[in-house]
């Protein structure tokens, strides 16, 4: 069958492999010292900061290239707010019922609970949704591997955030449909996570936790 894409010339600079191997070092240096936290400073962050994380973001692999995602980024005082309310109402029975024993056993290590005052307090909220299709001429078009891809666009996001200085908080409310009402989303998009992002608090602290050892997270076949 006759190829209808165009192809271009693949451009990028070769490194040696010494180059190589010290840039791999650099990067797993770099991204080893990224947190997860849960405290932020109400410090302001550009609006175009947040777009040079969303560009990098939407630079993900995707299933048919089809970027079968929308980040929606909230600075507004009011939707905060009212993001905060519905979270910590949801929250609020996954701490008393809904949660099983052993999941809130394997919570406490991290000290969470219904309070979620980040909500508030971080300068943006970036609420990543999924399109489980698109419409296209008003006709339903199919998106392909889209947990996948939404979860590599994350990825990235969550990277170019560490890589700029700034934290975030991979926060996942459950269920989360009051995020679509909230910012009043189209019925293709589902919510899929919410990254409050900004600089950490003053004198915040992390749990002290262990990242597993390559030998526990990979098998070489040589
Ligand atoms: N969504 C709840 C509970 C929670 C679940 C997991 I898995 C975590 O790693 C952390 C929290 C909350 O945000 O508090």
């Amino acid at each position: 069958m006759k190829q209808s894409t165009t192809f271009i010339p693949y451009q990028r600079e070769i490194f040696a492999p010494e180059t190589v191997l010290s840039k791999s070092l650099d990067f797993y240096q770099l991204m080893n010292q990224r947190r997860t936290v849960r405290e932020f400073s109400s410090q302001l962050i550009a609006k175009e900061v947040i777009e040079n994380l969303i560009k990098t973001a939407s630079t993900a692999p995707s299933g048919a290239h089809k970027q079968p995602w929308t980040f929606c980024a909230v600075s507004n005082p009011d939707l905060k707010h009212q993001i905060r309310l519905a979270a910590e109402a949801e929250e609020y029975e996954n701490y008393h019922g809904r949660m099983p024993e052993e999941w809130l056993e394997d919570l406490k290590l991290f000290a969470t609970d219904e309070h979620k005052p980040f909500l508030e307090i971080a300068p943006w909220l970036i609420v990543v949704f999924r399109k489980i299709y698109d419409e296209v001429d008003g006709q339903k078009r199919n998106n392909y591997y889209v947990n996948e891809s939404v979860g590599l666009a994350c990825g990235l996001l969550l990277a170019a955030i560490h890589q700029a200085g700034l934290v975030a908080l991979t926060h996942t409310p459950s269920p989360m449909n009051f995020l679509a009402k909230v910012l009043n989303r189209p019925a293709n998009e589902k919510p899929f996570l919410l990254i409050p992002v900004g600089y950490p608090a003053e004198n915040t602290q992390v749990p002290d936790l262990k990242r597993k050892d390559l030998d526990e997270v990979s098998v070489f076949f040589e």
